[in-house]
């Protein structure tokens, strides 16, 4: 049973010593553990320093291409070093390593897919009230657009079997957390949470430089996986909406044909123009949610496909593929 533990950085030569020092040397049930350093174009010295801590698997990025992509491209060449399980952690030294074992148990007893820390933020004093805000409200819409009931949808400490990695098909370019976990909700992924403490804050977050830049940029992400995976729940909603605004000057226009002498008087034909548009407007969205729901299918078949190739190249691992 192989432990790959990945760490996405960007100029993390102050901080990574703490973050190697402090990674389990042994886990009870894991035969090898290997540290994969994603090395996002950093201008100083933390690929250096990294060697100088034993770590022997690079991922580099020769400019920077920012978290989500790092952590994709790590996710594969995890996969391809072999890992059974793999662990998400920062450069920053943001969390417990320690409690990497706890983190990975519900994997090991074939109990959940992916693990996720619950930072606890409500309960964090250098978080601003603004941020805990922030972090309250995303979560709430994440679990709203992924059905479920996570405490912390964006933590970056996470653990996730071989099996939930070679079905993660993350393609957005922020917040790869959202994206992941509502793909694994949609997956039927089992889900485990680990309620952590983080360690002090050793310097400010680069991701949340502005609250609102990142309310901006996650919305998009969870409003497209949310349009990817139930896009008929979007369309036919707007379009049944649509649909009830235009029949109401319709059946008004109706009414007043049957009613009165001159149906077609100036004031009846402006109920028959709107209602006809609003009608118009709501079968184009019904037709979109057809046509996104056909593209959906054919998703899933590209998905299972992408599974495949990724098994026939990166193996099945040796692990956790359990026989019944
Ligand atoms: N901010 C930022 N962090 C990156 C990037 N690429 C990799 N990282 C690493 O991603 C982790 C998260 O960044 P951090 O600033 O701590 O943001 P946090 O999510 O608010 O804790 C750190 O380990 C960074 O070194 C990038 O392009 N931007
Ligand atoms: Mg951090």
């Amino acid at each position: 049973m192989k432990l790959v533990v990945m760490i996405p950085c960007l100029n993390e030569e102050a901080t990574l010593p703490l973050v190697l020092k402090s990674m389990p040397k042994k886990i009870s049930g894991i035969d090898k553990i290997e540290i994969l350093l994603i090395d996002d174009g950093s201008t100083d010295k933390t690929i250096e320093v990294a060697k100088k801590y034993g770590v022997k698997h690079f991922l580099i990025h020769t400019a920077n291409q920012g978290l989500s992509r790092s952590f994709r491209h790590g996710l594969n060449r995890a996969l391809e070093m072999g890992a059974d399980i793999i662990v998400l952690t920062e450069g920053d030294n943001q969390y417990p390593q320690d409690r990497i074992p706890d983190l990975i148990k519900p994997i090991l007893e074939g109990k959940a897919d992916t693990v996720i820390a619950d930072r606890q933020t409500q309960t964090i004093n250098h978080f601003s009230r603004r941020k805990k805000f922030f972090q309250k409200f995303g979560t709430m819409v994440l679990n709203l657009a992924a059905g479920t009931n996570i405490p912390d949808a964006i933590s970056g400490f996470r653990a996730y079997s071989r099996q939930a990695a070679l079905q993660l098909n993350p393609i957005a370019d922020y917040s790869w957390a959202t994206e992941t976990t509502i793909q694994a909700a949609h997956k039927g992924h089992a889900l485990a949470i680990l309620p952590i403490t983080t360690n002090p804050k050793l310097r400010e977050s680069r991701q949340f430089k502005s609250s609102w830049e990142h309310i901006r940029k996650s919305s998009v992400t969870i409003i497209r996986a949310f349009i990817m995976y139930r896009p008929y729940a979007l369309f036919f909603s707007v379009g049944g909406v649509l649909l009830v605004i235009g029949l109401i000057p319709l059946i008004n226009f109706t009414i007043l044909t049957i009613t009165t002498k001159n149906p077609f008087g100036p004031h009846h034909l402006q109920s028959l123009l709107i209602g006809s548009m609003f009608i118009i407007i709501s079968f184009v969205s019904f037709a979109l949610g057809v046509i996104a729901d056909l593209i959906r299918i054919n998703r899933i078949m590209t998905e299972d496909l992408l599974e495949l190739q990724k098994r026939q190249l990166y193996g099945d691992g040796g692990g956790l593929v359990k026989e019944p």
